[in-house]
């Protein structure tokens, strides 16, 4: 049976495409799912996807997660270098967590350059685009298949 990753979305990734374009590029939040279904499918693996503005939501959604998903992939967005809240969440899921940001948040401003997730994260990707979603799924299909 295919196993579940949840990817999960933080605050102002649903404007995917149309935000900032020179920094997070033209594919939309639509073209990232569509991407990691076809890759999924080919990996054994489903995925749910999930975009929140709201960190309670966020929370909510890993809490779910606890209970029906094998792995997280998720972009906090700027709530990555301000919730404590969102990495307890994160500290309460069991299995492999990974962490995502289309942009190199270390070439960006300072204030990018501290992630509370990764303090749980089992790996980081940041500053391969979009195409870091499914580098993610690429290595939750090789631990989840150990
Ligand atoms: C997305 C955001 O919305 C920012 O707040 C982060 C991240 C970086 C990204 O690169 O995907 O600082």
């Amino acid at each position: 049976m295919a196993q579940l990753i949840q990817i999960i979305n933080g605050p102002n990734l649903n404007l995917l495409g149309k935000r900032q374009p020179e920094i997070y590029g033209h594919e939309t939040l639509e073209d990232v799912a569509s991407a990691c279904t076809t890759l999924g499918e080919t990996l054994g693996l489903t995925c749910a996807f999930f975009q929140s503005n709201h960190e309670g939501g966020i929370i909510d959604c890993i809490h779910a997660a606890r209970e029906t998903a094998a792995g997280i992939v998720i972009n906090p967005g700027a709530f990555t270098h301000t919730s404590v809240a969102i990495l307890d969440a994160l500290n309460t899921f069991e299995g492999p967590v990974f962490e995502v940001h289309i942009s190199n948040v270390h070439k960006r401003e300072s204030f990018r350059h501290h992630s509370y997730v990764s303090l749980r994260a089992d790996g980081v990707i940041a500053g391969f685009g979009t195409e870091g979603y499914t580098l993610a799924l690429r290595r939750l299909g090789t631990l989840l298949a150990q």
